[in-house]
């Protein structure tokens, strides 16, 4: 089945058809990429408008960093982050994830209008899966993961990363639709980083079209992660190029849409890349032969 051409969310139908850049907003004292520097509410919004301007489709706002090793958060002190800034961030008139994977943050989230629930768990903590049944309309978007945060590089997954992450994808997608959720409410991400190696992270970049066979939209991560320093031996502060080029290469691939910290570039660099689909139309249907 080929996927959808819209993600319906909250209050918008993102139009698949483009690739949509979702830009990251960590208002984390220790996300691994940015840490603290916008845990401040104003400060955040703030980056929240840069992020417009830059030409973001979508804010992700998270309130708990996810990295291995990372502390983890009570939903109390998540929300107490979370919500000054998800309340203006609503005014944007752009739609809103909220990377959680607490379903009491969900159901404060969705309660003010936000627009996407986007779960590193997949939906699979307590009563997560059932606010989103409840709430009827909001986007979801499941992740892969091998273990959980604290432990996931400590042993990561073995065999046929693409396989495992395909049939996993998969079977949640199934069950949510079976449990009511429409289908063109899902997107899915492989998880990149979360439980793999290098090359496990290689291997779904390199075979990604076999997740496009799912028939879901696809939303890939790779903004200054762990495995672009082990390819370029780059800083996370120094990993615009690789993950732009990252990201990219997962458009090429089929991905609908890309979760990004460097939004100017990778919305640059995507002109590039549709500009070229054009040009190849056109070459296609002989106007330049
Ligand atoms: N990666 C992180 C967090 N949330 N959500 C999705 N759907 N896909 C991802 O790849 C993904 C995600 C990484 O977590 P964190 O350590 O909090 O860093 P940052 O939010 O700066 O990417």
């Amino acid at each position: 089945m080929t996927p959808a051409l819209t993600w319906n969310t909250t209050r918008f139908a993102l139009d698949l058809q483009r690739p949509q850049v979702m830009g990251i907003v960590n208002l984390t004292p220790d996300s691994f990429s940015d840490g603290g520097r916008r845990a401040e509410p104003n400060a955040a919004l703030h980056h929240c408008e840069q992020l417009l301007r830059e030409g973001a489709h979508i804010l992700d706002l998270g309130a708990e960093s996810t990295r291995p090793g990372a502390t983890p958060l009570s939903a109390r002190d998540e929300l107490e982050r979370l919500l000054p800034v998800l309340r203006e961030a609503l005014k944007l008139g752009v739609a809103i994830s909220i990377d959680t994977y607490k379903a009491e943050v969900m159901q404060a989230a969705l309660d003010l209008g936000a627009d996407i629930v986007n779960d590193i768990w997949a939906l699979r903590q307590p009563g997560a899966q059932q606010v989103v049944l409840r709430h009827g309309a909001c986007g979801v978007c499941l992740m892969h993961m091998h273990r959980e945060p604290q432990s996931m590089q400590l042993e990561p997954m073995a065999g046929d990363a693409v396989a495992q992450v395909g049939r996993f994808l998969q079977a949640r997608a199934q069950a949510l639709e079976l449990a009511g959720v429409q289908r063109a409410r899902l997107a899915l991400d492989p998880g990149i980083g979360f439980g793999k190696t290098v090359a496990h992270n290689l291997q779904l970049l390199a075979r990604q079209r076999e997740l496009l066979k799912l028939g879901y939209p696809l939303l890939l991560g790779w903004s200054r992660k762990s495995t672009l320093g082990a390819l370029t031996g780059l800083d996370v502060e120094q990993r615009i190029g690789p993950s732009v080029a990252a990201a990219l290469l997962a458009v090429q691939r089929g991905a609908s849409i890309v979760r990004v910290h460097d939004v100017q570039a990778t919305v640059a660099a995507l002109k590039i890349l549709e500009a070229l689909d054009a040009a190849a139309t056109i070459e296609g249907e002989g106007i330049h032969s």
